[in-house]
């Protein structure tokens, strides 16, 4: 078992403080402007451009600063509610994905078989009209649906417009069935709404924080990172679930190395000792709750003792944590997670989470999840879209009834069956879907199966080398993309404009967009001939302008009420307009309408839990080829413990392969033998050990866990991946 002595994980907290020195330093740009402008600048005259972040996807406000043509730094932007003037160490780094040397700068068509990866490089006519006469192919013979787009993020937005005037519902994000899915459908379920993101979380004025894997400070949102700093600096309890002892269990007073997979367990004893020890909030679910006796007669047997041998965690722990959260309600918040598709069964546990929230009545509470708003900005007035006779063709009948978005593994899968109609073509659009999707040869059969696949992306990543058509996009500091408006704490607009030119012959996602438009003979839904016609449109209907997002690069809304106490009126938007203990709809669906837990298979002898996650400098495999950011964390290790190192002779960096269940491999890769992890499981940061011949050698270090990510579990409620069921051993050597 891993030992939880604090004392002894001092020296972890060195990450806690690294990220604080990284943040720290970015504070007054505005205010103080003169350290730069001071100095002669070789390249021009300083400018200071706002904009936002796009190292990863939570947009934090930023300022870049250009010598004429030649980008300097970037910093956070003071007036931005999300950044408060800092950037993690991934946005500081910002300025070394423009002037990253292994960008693609041309587009390339395939010359040879798929993922052979021998290209032409081709004119941008050359190419849009190659991906339009396909796709008017495709829509001959299958109809408009069998076109699919996979985009991730803000930049894909002028893509979906022109594909839903192309007339096909398959737009979808690996965001969604690989990521938070499970947890927007099981809050849904219970409250009505989900948690969005940036998540509705009131972490800074928590009394206490439970964190269910949720390791924050290595998921480096800044926003959540920075309120967690608060809420420790005032003293907050923090609770933390983990079979490894992450960064955040070295803040917390309770840290939990659960054994993994029986996270469910553990919830339902919490919510018994809750309900028996009458200590939830008898008040708040009397006025808001739906079906609580059920629920309470469900729970009943669900003691601490039952939990223990399951999860490992003594009967005294879970009581006594139950306890610790029940004194500081409601500002008591179980974080909902967000990276949740685990084990198969993660809306159930994402709607025990919000159980236990609602039992604690954190739902619409100070220091529980607050009322979001964001700013109303009118959408650009375009024509209808067609409608499609079809539907999605993700989710056959229905089969997984509460998805909310279309799923990147049915598309995959009706790609590879044909069922429930063929898709022929695939758009990809900022997303590594070798990366991000379960089961890599699942993913190549499925390709094999196209007439047409296309990416676009920044450098010659995994997936780009699987494609007919590569197109190379200019990164965000060199480009406009769509306002940003998100629900948050304050409602806020946000600008991402260009700071410098493209370098090569990069374009921006809203003129491929466009000119891919035109060519299909959809120019009615471009009425517009540059995004700044668009932008200023959309800014004007809102009262604003593009000449003043451009100066400001975000404006503030004005507030609402963001709790019950401050006469916020609560809304549930359920069937039944209640908090649902009990779910008629899980029941009518024939799910378990409350929570129950499912074990889920153990690793056979010898072998070990493949476990995943993030590194404060890294995003996804997204940030490999960057410079800065691969110099501070050049790959990843496997964490073995260190007991079971010791046993089996594994030294500290010795390389080793990992193989998993099914013969699949990953590594060379070095061991790193800690006390920080139990013995059951193993560790990987996520991302690392592409091997695009698009990407240089250098970058192909560590093992990359989707490698052998081949067993994944489908989650019945809403079609969500489960990927920690995964099993590996070590093999010496190369
Ligand atoms: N095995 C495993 N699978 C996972 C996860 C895991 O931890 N392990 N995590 C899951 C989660 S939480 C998520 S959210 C998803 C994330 O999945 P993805 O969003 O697919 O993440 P990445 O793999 O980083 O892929 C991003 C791609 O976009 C490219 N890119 C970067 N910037 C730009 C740009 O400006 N323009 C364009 N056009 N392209 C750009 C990058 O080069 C890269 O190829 O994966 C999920 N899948
Ligand atoms: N630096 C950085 N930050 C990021 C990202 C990034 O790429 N880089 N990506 C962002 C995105 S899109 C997402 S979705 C989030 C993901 O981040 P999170 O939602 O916080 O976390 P996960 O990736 O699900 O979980 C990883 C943690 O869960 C633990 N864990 C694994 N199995 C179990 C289990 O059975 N029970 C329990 N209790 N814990 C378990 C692991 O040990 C690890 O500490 O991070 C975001 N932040
Ligand atoms: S959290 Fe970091 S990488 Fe993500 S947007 Fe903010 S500064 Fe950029
Ligand atoms: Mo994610």
């Amino acid at each position: 078992m891993v030992s939880v002595s604090r004392r002894r994980f001092l020296q972890i907290t060195a990450g806690i403080a690294a990220l604080a020195a990284a943040t720290g330093s970015a504070t007054q740009v505005l205010g103080n402007s003169g350290h730069g402008e001071a100095r002669a600048r070789k390249g021009g005259p300083l400018r200071k451009v706002p904009t936002f972040c796009d190292l990863c996807f939570w947009k934090c406000g930023a300022i870049a600063y250009a010598e004429g043509g030649r980008l300097w730094k970037i910093e956070g932007n003071p007036a931005d509610p999300l950044s408060r003037g800092r950037l993690c160490p991934r946005g500081t780094a910002g300025v070394a994905m423009a002037t990253d040397t292994q960008r693609l700068t041309r587009p390339l068509l395939r010359k040879k078989q798929r993922g052979e990866e021998v290209w032409t490089a081709v004119t941008w006519d050359e190419a849009l009209d190659f991906i339009a006469t396909k796709m008017r192919r495709i829509r001959e013979q299958h109809g408009p649906e069998s076109m699919a787009l996979f985009s991730h993020g803000l930049g894909g937005n002028f893509l979906k417009h022109t594909f839903k005037a192309w007339g096909t519902p398959n737009i979808t994000a690996p965001s969604y069935a690989q990521c938070r899915g499970p947890r927007d459908a099981g809050f849904t379920l219970t409250f009505g709404e989900d948690v969005g993101s940036p998540e509705r979380t009131d972490i800074r004025n928590a009394r206490c924080l439970t964190l269910i894997g949720s390791h924050l400070g290595e998921n480096m949102h800044n926003t959540q990172v920075q309120e967690f700093a608060e809420a420790v600096g005032s003293g907050a309890t923090v609770i933390v679930v983990d079979p490894r002892y992450s960064v955040v269990a070295s803040k917390a007073k309770h840290y939990l190395p659960i054994k993994p997979g029986t996270d469910m367990a553990l919830l339902l004893a919490w919510m018994n000792v809750l309900v028996r020890e009458n200590l939830y909030d008898r008040e708040y679910v009397a006025a808001h709750g739906e079906g609580f006796a059920e629920f309470a007669a469900d729970i009943a047997p669900w003691t601490p003792e039952w939990a223990w041998p399951i999860t490992g965690i003594a009967p005294e722990t879970i009581r006594e944590t139950a306890r610790e959260m029940a004194r500081h309600r409601p500002a008591s918040l179980v974080h909902p997670g967000r990276h949740v598709t685990w084990y198969g069964d993660d809306a159930q546990r994402a709607r025990a989470v919000a159980l236990l929230n609602a039992l604690l009545g954190t739902w619409g509470r100070k220091g529980g999840f607050y009322a979001p708003t964001r700013m109303s900005v009118p959408p650009y007035p375009y024509p209808p879209y067609p409608k499609s006779e079809r539907g999605t063709a993700d989710n056959p009948d229905g089969k997984y009834p509460f998805a909310e978005e279309v799923l990147s593994s049915g598309i995959r899968e009706a790609t590879l069956t044909g069922r429930p109609y063929p898709v022929k073509g695939w758009f990809v659009y900022s997303t590594n879907l070798m990366q991000a999707l379960p089961n890599q040869e699942e993913t190549i059969k499925a390709i094999q199966n196209l007439d047409l696949m296309v990416v676009v992306d920044v450098v010659g990543s995994d997936i780009a080398g699987w494609a007919d058509v590569v197109l190379p996009e200019a990164v965000y500091l060199e480009r406009y993309d769509d306002l940003n408006a998100e629900l948050f704490r304050e409602p806020f607009l946000a600008l991402r404009q260009p700071v410098v030119p493209p370098p090569a012959d990069q374009k921006p996602n809203w003129w491929i967009a466009r000119e891919l438009a035109m060519r299909l003979g959809l120019g009615a839904y471009y009425p517009w001939k540059h995004v700044e016609e668009y932008l200023d449109t959309r800014l004007k209907s809102a009262g604003f302008s593009l000449a003043e997002l451009k100066e400001k690069g975000i404006v503030p809304g004005k507030p609402g009420p963001l709790y019950y106490e401050d006469g916020l009126v609560p809304e549930f938007p359920t069937p039944s307009g209640k908090i649902e203990f009990f779910s008629r709809q899980l029941a009518d669906a024939g799910l378990a309408p409350v929570p129950r837990y499912t074990p889920t298979p153990e690793p056979p002898e010898g072998y070990f839990r493949l476990l995943f996650g993030r590194a404060p400098v890294h995003t996804f495999g997204r940030t490999q080829t960057n410079p800065l950011l691969s110099e501070m964390m050049e790959e990843n290790t496997v964490w073995l413990n260190e007991d079971v190192a010791n046993r089996l002779g594994f030294t500290s960096g010795e390389l080793v392969t990992l193989r998993n269940q099914d013969g699949a491999t990953a590594g060379p890769v070095k061991v790193r033998p800690t006390q920080r992890i139990r013995r059951d499981c193993v560790f990987l940061v996520h991302g690392f050990a592409q091997t695009s011949k698009g990407i240089a050698a250098r970058f192909k270090k560590g093992a990359s866990d989707s490698r052998l990510v081949t067993r994944y579990v489908l989650d019945p409620v809403m079609g969500g991946n489960g990927m920690n069921v995964n099993f590996v051993t070590l093999e010496r050597g190369v």
